[in-house]
């Protein structure tokens, strides 16, 4: 690498171009262990302008590059291949752009670099009574363009959409190290293709993220956060429902089971807030009058409720048992965990949990599912615990086997990265897997950009 190391050392200084093993460590193995990679560098520019040069060299070189923000992603999408393949490549980890452009108040958005965390922007938005629509339990390190490279659902998607519904306009590099920009904050602009909406979901296989122009919305009016303790899945729907019939804005609408709330109480340290139950439903609702009788009578009169817990305004004390999940579940497991974020359509919630819940019983093999997840946009995680290595790929075609006979997804929100690249032909058909194919070689026709990520 030496004249490509000291190109690269030219544009973003000697500090921020890390060759030492135990330097780059950090960055080549991704937030659930699971995998590890291997680059020749990893390069940490601060504006565009340093992308864009990095990314004129590493292309003049030929030169791989795996992009990388909070590294929270859950599909091995943010580390490097584990082989080298007799490639050289680095890592581009955008954890100095962290830039915060001023909130615009009345066109209600606000620019951000791409390595500006969640957490930060909305703490951002919030000093002028505004809201980042996009939140997740890993705010504090996933970053601007990692949701929308990942077009991360999280779970105020039931009220605003996904990442994607939050996007106004996009700066990003492309392969060939141009600097692409559609930015406005024009609500309605039809002329031509939809390049942000493309880029979200793109995982780093089209561009570089460099800076997004977010949508910001008003945050909600009067919450209260309730947590019931019911008997079946269909308990959780009607619930929901019927909050919706009487007027209150649905949140969140989030999913547990006995069998998860006691791993967390047990990996985790948070207690369970409810009396023991098959499901749990965290509810979180808003609404312009007294929103706290209007729960109260929606129990009284709710069918199934072993028991409930109420939590008003925007406290998050009974948001920690449903959030301590996915580290919960890191912590309990020796074996790798097999972790797959599936969709159903809404009406087949409790046939499809039924079936997913039954699974250890139709297998040859050891497993234990922890089902969880936004059920109100039919999105359930499916963990597989205690699954021998060799196995993962059979208790994965089981799961996959459900979502396929009820037409769900084999990805509801973490994308395909490394981890689901094999499956990818049961989400989409031979003609579409195509187009996208077309696509990626339109944009980065020397295969540079994340390889071995979503195409395998
Ligand atoms: P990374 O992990 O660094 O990267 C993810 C992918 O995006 C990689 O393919 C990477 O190459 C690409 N990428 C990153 N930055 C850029 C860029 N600037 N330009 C182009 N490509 C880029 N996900 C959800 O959808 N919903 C959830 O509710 C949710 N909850 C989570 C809770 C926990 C505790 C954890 C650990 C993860 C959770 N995730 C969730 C997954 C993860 O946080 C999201 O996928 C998030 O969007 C990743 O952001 P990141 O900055 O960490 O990206
Ligand atoms: C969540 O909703 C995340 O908490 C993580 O999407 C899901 O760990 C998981 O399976
Ligand atoms: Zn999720």
């Amino acid at each position: 690498m030496s004249g490509v190391e000291s190109a690269l050392v030219e544009i973003v200084g000697e500090r921020n171009v890390l060759t030492d093993g135990d330097a780059m460590s950090g960055y080549l193995v991704d937030w659930m262990g699971r995998y590890s990679g291997i680059a020749d560098a990893v390069v940490r520019p601060r504006t565009v302008g340093e992308v864009a040069a990095v990314v004129k060299v590493a292309a003049a070189a030929k030169i791989q590059i795996c992009i990388q923000g909070g590294n929270t992603g859950l599909v091995g999408g943010s580390v490097p291949p584990a082989t080298a393949e007799g490639r050289r490549r680095i890592v581009l980890s955008t954890a100095r752009m962290t830039d915060l452009d001023a909130v615009d108040p009345i066109g209600r958005c606000v620019g951000a670099q791409a390595g500006a965390t969640i957490a930060a922007i909305d703490a951002h938005a919030a000093v002028h009574g505004l809201m980042f629509p996009v939140d997740l339990a890993s705010r504090d390190s996933a970053t601007a363009g990692g949701v929308v490279a990942t077009n991360a659902g999280g779970i105020r998607m039931i009220r605003h959409g996904n990442t994607r519904a939050a996007i106004l306009g996009i700066e990003a590099v492309r392969a060939n190290g141009d600097i692409l920009r559609r930015w406005s904050p024009l609500v309605k602009d039809n002329v031509g293709y939809d390049i942000p909406g493309l880029l979200a979901g793109s995982e780093g296989t089209l561009a570089i993220i460099t800076r997004v122009l977010f949508r910001l919305v008003s945050p909600p009016l009067a919450t209260v956060v309730v947590v019931a303790a019911l008997e079946r899945v269909a308990d959780a729907l009607a619930l929901i429902g019927r909050a919706r019939e009487a007027g209150l804005a649905i949140e969140a609408a989030e999913f547990m089971t006995h069998e998860g709330v006691d791993l967390v109480a047990e990996h985790g340290s948070r207690r369970p807030v409810c009396a023991p139950a098959p499901y749990h439903l965290l509810l979180e609702v808003s609404g312009a009058g007294d929103t706290e009788t209007a729960v109260v009578d929606l129990l009284d009169d709710a069918e199934g409720i072993v028991d409930a817990v109420l939590e008003p305004g925007p406290a998050r004390a009974l948001w920690k048992i449903r959030e301590g999940h996915t580290e919960a579940i890191a912590r309990a497991t020796t074996t790798p965990v097999v972790k797959l974020d599936v969709s159903f359509p809404i009406r087949s919630l409790p046939h499809a949990i039924a079936e997913l819940q039954d699974l250890p019983g139709h297998l040859d093999v050891a497993c234990r599912p922890i089902l969880f997840g936004h059920v109100g946009d039919g999105n359930i995680h499916v963990n597989l615990l205690d699954v021998p290595a060799e196995a993962a790929d059979t208790v994965t075609e089981a799961v996959f086997g459900v979502v396929d006979r009820l037409d769900g997804s084999i990805s509801a929100e973490h994308g395909i990265g490394r981890a689901k690249t094999a499956w990818t032909r049961l989400g989409r058909s031979p003609i579409d897997l195509a187009t996208m194919r077309v696509v990626k070689d339109a944009l980065d026709p020397q295969g540079l950009l994340n390889p071995g990520v979503l195409f395998g």
